[in-house]
């Protein structure tokens, strides 16, 4: 208990502010950064180099390279201190209101940018609009849907009048035409505590109608995203962070919202309350969490500082997260940190000296394990920093934005820089030819636009219709899948009831429906990576043909690059919650509402349907548009990039030498070809 002292003194705030502990923090993200400083001298270096076309292009890679904000979604249950623990990370304890009633659906998303960047601080925050409101309105949201599948009536009621009595409420604070807020937009330049309470905070339930709404939470029902951008002078990188409300709510609402933002997302910290980690891990998180690559997924404990002896519960805790996923089929070597969003947020504010006793109990205990050797020169604002966890997240998201997204848009910037900086290499060539060699080279501008516009257009053709049969195969599987799970379980249903009758309730579990649709979907992935791929193979064989032709050589001397796969981002919509999912309270009356076999089996099979049908489609069809779009436009920017160098080979071929100074620039021919080979070797490293 030495310790004590030590807090009371670093009450005062840490000498340099908190810019220190967060600085430190980022240590990961920070060499990332370096890396991206590398590529883009390289891109700016190219950019000077070659002619207009090839800066316009270098530029377009700059500007890849500027807009890549790697993101982070943070899910849980509510008041497992997501909120808190994103304040901390982006080093502002008063940030985000914490303690949010958690009744809103609102997710909020920091744009947190180095001030290199020049991003414009300023808050956005959209409403739902008018299809989304009505929905809820109309079925009583996810419950209500139940509730109508169950033919519970009473339950609909109750539903139905929870939602009309908020809709009242929303009417009270925003006045009579409120519905023509529905899908609007706020903006603003600058924003504070009260600004965001007044969107993603609920208000006072106003007892009596006569009270003056507060202006906390006046738009609370409506809103349903908040953009916050703001600049933090120890960020290295742009970095997005999504705060979601929650996935326990009453209307089940919020799963989806949950489910689109971990979409939206590469990276997911699963934030969990140390003390409900032992006894309950909610089954929906499991199951999200299963049905993401393990890579993708970091699990924060949070709240260790309630934990009597971190040092002894923490190990349990770990082997009962391993175990329960395990059963789930979840990852089998999820990274899990342990930590404190209350020790990291008093560490910045300077208020170590107020946390509580049972705190500090904690905090000595976990540090006699977590920070050995204990350094006694260390100021213990960084110690307890330290253990609060953030600094290891951190590290955690800076590894895996390294081997993951980050990796990936470096690769691609490195091989259309690559691409690039060897087209400007045959250009020179093609300039230093004699008149009697350029007179060989017989392709004129006009065929060479026609070639490529055949090829273009040939490329794109065979895609679509290779893509087309892919999907149309996946569809068939998924159809194929749904129908072979619900055979089965429909089998089961009928064993059950000739051995045990109605009286005894059934259990079914949708896990297996699940594994076929993921499986499904990665297949379908894997296809599409593999025809994007030959696509681009086929197309650049005959884009190399043209290039010799242009060069007078062979296609052997040439070299050009095929863009990396792209990504697949994970099923998650097969994680959401179904009827058959909620065993003990809605089944269970399901059950008892039903009677006689026949009507068992046709109620049975309408209610799978109609429950397992959005999952279903989002995977068949939502996600599978968005990566069939992204798949042909990286065709269509290969495409359209080789066509560029092409072009410009073609008018260094064509050009007089009055012109071709004009073209090449200022630099001689020498100094050029060594700055091309500098630049090709620093990029070339990032193509792996
Ligand atoms: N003791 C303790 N309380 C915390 C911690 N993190 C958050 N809280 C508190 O828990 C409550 C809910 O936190 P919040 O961040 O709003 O949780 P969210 O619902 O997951 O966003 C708030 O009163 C926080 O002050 C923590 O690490 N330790
Ligand atoms: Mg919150």
């Amino acid at each position: 208990m030495k310790a004590q002292p030590h807090l009371e003194q670093s009450a005062a705030t840490h000498p340099d502010g908190t810019a220190p502990l967060l600085r430190n923090a980022l240590t990961g993200l920070r060499s990332l950064a370096d890396q991206t400083a590398v590529l883009r001298r390289a891109l700016s270096e190219l950019s000077d180099l070659g002619d207009r076309m090839t800066r316009k292009a270098a530029l377009r890679l700059l500007a890849q390279l500027d807009s890549f904000e790697p993101s982070v979604t943070l899910i849980g249950q509510v008041k497992s201190g997501k909120t808190s623990l994103i304040n901390a990370m982006i080093g502002q304890p008063g940030l985000l209101p914490a303690d949010v009633n958690p009744w809103t659906s609102v997710v909020t998303t920091i744009h947190a940018a180095p001030p290199s960047h020049g991003i414009k601080t300023g808050a956005r925050f959209r409403f739902f609009d008018n299809d989304e409101w009505q929905r809820l309105i109309d079925s009583g949201g996810r419950i209500g849907e139940l509730a109508t599948r169950a033919g519970a009536e009473e339950d609909l009621e109750r539903v139905r009048a929870q939602i009309s009595q908020m809709r009242e409420k929303s009417r009270r604070r925003l006045g009579r035409k409120f519905e023509l807020l529905l899908g609007q937009e706020h903006d603003y330049e600058t924003f504070d505590q009260d600004l965001i309470e007044r969107y993603v905070c609920l208000g006072d339930d106003f007892g009596d109608a006569e009270s003056v709404p507060s202006e906390q939470g006046r738009f609370a029902d409506i809103t349903k995203s908040a953009d916050l951008y703001l600049s933090v002078a120890e960020m290295p990188l742009r970095l997005c962070l999504r705060d979601t409300p929650g996935v326990n709510d009453t209307f089940m609402m919020r799963e989806q919202i949950t489910i689109n933002a971990i979409r939206d997302s590469r990276l997911c910290v699963v934030v969990l309350s140390a003390h409900q980690a032992l006894t309950s891990m909610d089954m929906a998180l499991v199951r999200l969490i299963a049905n993401v690559k393990s890579r993708e997924v970091v699990i924060f404990v949070n709240r260790i500082d309630e934990l009597t002896t971190p040092s002894r519960e923490i190990g349990e805790i770990l082997e009962r997260i391993i175990e329960t996923l395990a059963v789930h089929n979840g990852p089998t070597d999820p990274q899990v940190i342990f930590g404190s969003a209350l020790w990291a947020n008093a560490s910045l504010a300077g208020t170590l000296s107020t946390l509580s006793e049972d705190s500090v109990t904690a905090l000595l205990d976990w540090a006699a394990v977590a920070a050995r050797p204990v350094d006694p020169t260390r100021d213990p604002t960084e110690i307890i920093w330290e253990l609060s966890g953030i600094p290891g997240l951190y590290q955690a998201i800076a590894d895996r934005i390294a081997d993951g997204a980050g990796h990936e848009v470096h690769q691609r910037v490195a091989l259309g820089a690559l691409n690039l900086a060897r087209g400007i290499e045959a250009s020179q060539k093609v300039s230093t030819f004699d008149p009697a060699r350029k007179a060989r080279i017989t392709l004129s501008r006009t065929e060479i636009d026609a070639t490529l516009d055949t090829l273009q257009q040939t490329a794109l053709d065979g895609f679509d219709s290779t893509i087309a049969r892919i999907r149309s195969d996946y569809a068939d599987r998924i159809d194929r899948a749904t129908k072979s799970f619900l055979d089965r379980a429909t089998t089961a249903l009928l064993a059950h009831l000739e051995a045990k009758g109605e009286q005894t309730v059934w259990h079914y579990s949708a896990d297996g429906l699940r594994m076929l649709l993921r499986s499904n979907y990665v297949r379908f992935g894997t296809e599409l990576q593999r025809a994007t791929r030959q696509s681009t193979t086929e197309a650049r064989t005959s884009l190399l043909l043209i290039m010799a032709r242009l060069i007078d050589g062979s296609s052997d001397q040439l070299h050009i690059d095929i863009p990396p796969d792209i990504h697949i981002p994970p099923p998650v919509s097969v994680a959401q919650t179904v009827a058959l999912d909620l065993q003990a309270s809605w089944w269970k009356s399901w059950w008892h509402r039903t009677r006689g076999y026949k009507t068992f089996i046709v109620r049975f099979q309408d209610l799978i349907s109609a429950e397992t049908a959005r999952m279903t489609q989002t995977i068949r069809s939502d996600l599978a548009d968005d990566i069939c779009v992204k798949a042909r436009s990286v065709l269509e920017t290969f495409l359209s990039d080789q066509r560029a160098i092409i072009q410009s080979i073609a008018a260094k071929a064509d050009a007089s030498p009055t012109e071709l100074d004009d073209l090449l620039g200022i630099k001689g021919q020498k100094d050029r070809h060594n700055s091309l080979q500098s630049i090709i070797d620093s990029v070339s490293r990032f193509s792996e």
